[in-house]
């Protein structure tokens, strides 16, 4: 599995993550949380990232100067495709319950939040996947919609601000067969109540890949009127020679064992 690994870099930490940095870092450290996609032509509609509360994340050192933010499986996976600079290696700088870092300000690279977007707790994230930290774009994915929406309703049940949530009116990025919010469109009509609806939501986002890569047309960015099947690379690109990502692949559990 290819995706892409987007870097968000930390423009304020949360209260918790803050004290628990202090004196770790150097004053000009820049740390990023990674979020691995697989919709790099959806990131002008990024509106928040997501963390699991109870998942186990590093901060790792990338370079003298640089720190990714990510489960200690994607660290690992990186060390073994070149993202680190000794083969193997990837030290650990400190360790979070996902918990501690909601309410980090991070920067969106495309998004039209140029302010920034928050660090957002998702019940849903699994850490056996991509990187355990995932880019919301409620336009075009059912899981992102549902969740910032239930988000967006308990704020103060999940102890966040409502206004991190920014949910009030979504960036149309992609018309589909659904319209140009296929994800709040799938949600009505698929009737998710809950992100805890796993089994519709799943069969929601195999709808959404499949309507927005084989007749998606990008209908925002300077992409704008080409088919999403091309846009795709044409924004990973971007994204990559702009330094804003890089790639990253999951290794398949079964090739590995294979061969030792
Ligand atoms: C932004 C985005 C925009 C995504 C979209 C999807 C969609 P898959 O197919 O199951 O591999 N994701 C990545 N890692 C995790 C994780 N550890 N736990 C939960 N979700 C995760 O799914 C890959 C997609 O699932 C990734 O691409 C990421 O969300 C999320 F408009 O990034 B995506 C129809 C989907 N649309």
């Amino acid at each position: 599995q290819e995706y892409t690994a987007l870097k968000m870099m930390v423009k304020e930490w949360s209260e918790p993550a803050s004290k628990k940095l202090e004196g770790k870092l150097s004053a000009d450290a820049k740390v990023y949380f990674i979020p691995a996609t697989l919709r790099p032509e959806t990131m002008y509609g990024q509106i928040s990232c997501f963390v699991g509360p109870n998942v186990d994340y590093g901060i790792f050192q990338v370079s003298p100067s640089e720190c990714f933010v990510c489960s200690d499986r994607a660290a690992r996976n990186m060390a073994f495709q070149g993202t680190f600079p000794e083969w193997g290696k990837f030290p650990k700088i400190e360790s979070f319950k996902g918990k501690e870092l909601i309410g980090t300000l991070v920067n969106a690279p495309l998004s039209v939040h140029t302010e920034g977007v928050r660090i957002l707790p998702m019940e849903t994230v699994k850490d056996t996947k991509g990187t355990a930290v995932v880019t919301c774009v409620p336009s075009d994915s059912p899981d992102d919609y549902i969740t910032s929406l239930d988000l967006a309703k308990k704020a103060e049940y999940y102890g966040i601000q409502k206004e991190w949530v920014k949910f009030d009116d979504i960036l149309p990025i992609i018309s589909s067969p659904y319209g140009d919010l296929t994800a709040k469109k799938l949600v009505e009509e698929m009737k998710i109540q809950s992100p805890k609806d796993t089994k519709k939501l799943e069969e929601a986002k195999e709808k959404a890949y499949k309507s927005g890569f084989y007749s998606g047309t990008m209908i925002y960015g300077e992409f704008s009127g080409k088919k999403v099947e091309q846009a795709k690379d044409l924004v990973r690109k971007k994204l990559i020679d702009s330094g804003d990502a890089f790639p990253y692949a999951e290794p398949d559990g079964k090739v590995i064992s294979r061969s030792g």
